[in-house]
């Protein structure tokens, strides 16, 4: 079976190499822009174009690219002999928080171009409605052709993860959602070939509800674990200690199985990736654009202000700690740890280390960004050498999560800093321990007893 793959990105690279592994000749469709263009001589040699630690994906790149079954092009007339064409390019949404579905528009029009009868059209994260509202009405125009009777189309999202995009592609569950219960059919018999876990058949509509929903409601725990943060900081407690004894509630004794009573999220210094910004909204918009009713939702909105909050209150502790050691916020030169959204991932998407810079940079003397992983990011002074990158400055920020920053040592660390003084937005490190070692300390969720007289 000839299968066709369009945007090579995090889940169309992963989920490519996976069906070129099970016998299925792939050919993976990128087009040749300045961001990713790269990519397609890249991965034609084998090689593996996203960076961070991805468990047996540049193995499998190499293994499948020698063995022919896997290959990169940017002619998208390659669709013409498939039997399956999976779409998964990328949906961000704009600052009035509007799907730009410019690219998947475009990519539909391509596609219904070249598809022959009788080919199955799987698609990603979109807006709920998109798949029928959309994606149908343009594949059935330029075809010529039928939804459902002359060619099945299906909507079924990766639960991509960083770190674990192999991982999560076999052993997650996945919802299929069919235009039709035989395009649904043909769907979940698809992805039967790769999924070793549970497939679950539903209509287009309701599997898009379910993926913005997913991701929805892992940025209100987090929005929820942020507010109750900035209330430890007032209260002058720490939300980390409350966390632990929330989430130490035991399971319904009488059903230990069931979910925790309580899984409170970690607070931070803000929510990036793909997902989260994102999906929140595209549930909204698909409401005002599909759903009719005047229904506004309130929480999910709510949600996303307090986690885009979250870079100025990194901001505003960085002011509160120099101003402890008597350093004005304008004298200071600052090191940011972290650009990548997520620990130990080179991926920069809405990473809330860009707004923190952004807001200090046009105040502070000097702001320098350091991250492992992240090699260049267009007007971010950027280093991966981390002595450098903290020798004489008066504040260390953390925003990311990396090991190489879990392993900083405060004794190493006051021989390299002009002014002790640490800004934690992972929970890195010991608030007691930096104090004692001479460190003004502030922490997300870490409440500053006021010292007593
Ligand atoms: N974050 C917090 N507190 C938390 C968890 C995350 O501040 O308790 C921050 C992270 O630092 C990061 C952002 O939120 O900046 C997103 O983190 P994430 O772990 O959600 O990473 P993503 O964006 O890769 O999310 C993906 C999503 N998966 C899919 O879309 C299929 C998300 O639904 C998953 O729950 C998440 O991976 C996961 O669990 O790893």
């Amino acid at each position: 079976m000839e299968i066709v793959v369009i945007g090579m990105g995090y889940a169309g690279i992963s989920t490519a190499a996976m069906f070129a592994n099970e016998g299925f000749n792939v050919i993976g469709v990128q087009r040749k822009s300045k961001r990713s263009g790269w990519k397609i001589d890249y991965l034609n040699a084998g090689k593996c174009p996203i960076g961070g630690d991805e468990p047996g994906l540049a193995e499998l790149i190499e293994k499948v690219v020698r063995k022919g079954s896997f290959r990169v092009t940017d002619d998208i007339s390659v669709c013409k002999k498939a039997d399956v064409i999976i779409i998964v390019v990328q949906t961000p949404v704009d600052e009035k928080h509007e799907p730009q579905y410019n690219s998947l528009k475009e990519v539909s029009q391509a596609v219904g171009r070249h598809m022959k009868k009788g080919v199955m059209i799987i698609e990603s994260t979109v807006a709920p409605g998109t798949t029928n509202h959309i994606i149908k009405p343009i594949l059935e125009e330029s075809s010529g052709m039928k939804a459902g009777r002359d060619f099945n189309l299906v909507y079924s999202y990766e639960r991509v993860m960083i770190g674990r995009l192999l991982h999560n592609l076999v052993y997650m569950p996945r919802i299929v959602g069919g235009l039709t219960p035989e395009c649904t059919q043909r769907g979940v018999k698809f992805y039967r070939n790769i999924v070793k876990a549970e497939l679950f058949p539903t209509d287009c509509l309701t599997a898009e509800v379910a993926k913005v929903t997913e991701n929805t409601y892992r940025d209100v725990n987090i929005a929820f674990a942020n507010e109750v943060a900035l209330i430890c900081e007032s209260l002058g407690v720490n939300v980390h200690e409350v966390r632990r004894f929330v989430n130490s509630l035991p399971n319904d004794p009488s059903d230990p199985a069931k979910n925790p009573y309580r899984m409170m999220h970690i607070p931070g210094a803000g929510t990036g990736g793909h997902c989260l910004p994102k999906d929140p909204w595209l549930l909204k918009y698909s409401l005002d654009a599909y759903g009719g009713s005047k229904f506004t939702p309130k929480i999910l909105v709510e949600s996303r202000r307090i986690n885009d909050f979250m870079p100025q209150h990194m901001k505003d502790l960085v002011e509160e700690a120099l101003h402890e050691k008597g350093v004005k916020l304008q004298d200071a030169r600052v090191c940011i740890l972290g650009l990548a959204f997520l620990g130990d991932s080179d991926d920069t998407r809405n990473t809330p280390a860009l707004p923190l810079y952004n807001l200090l940079k046009g105040v502070c003397k000097e702001v320098v960004v350091h991250d492992p992983f992240v090699k260049e990011f267009e007007g971010v002074v950027l280093t991966d050498d981390l002595e450098d990158a903290l020798r004489n400055k008066d504040c260390m920020v953390i925003v990311t999560r990396h090991k190489e920053y879990v392993d900083i040592r405060l004794d190493w660390l006051k021989s390299v800093l002009a002014t002790l003084v640490i800004v934690d937005g992972r929970n890195v490190f010991n608030p007691k321990d930096c104090e004692d070692a001479g460190f003004s300390y502030r922490g997300v969720g870490i409440g500053v007893r006021v010292k007593a007289k």
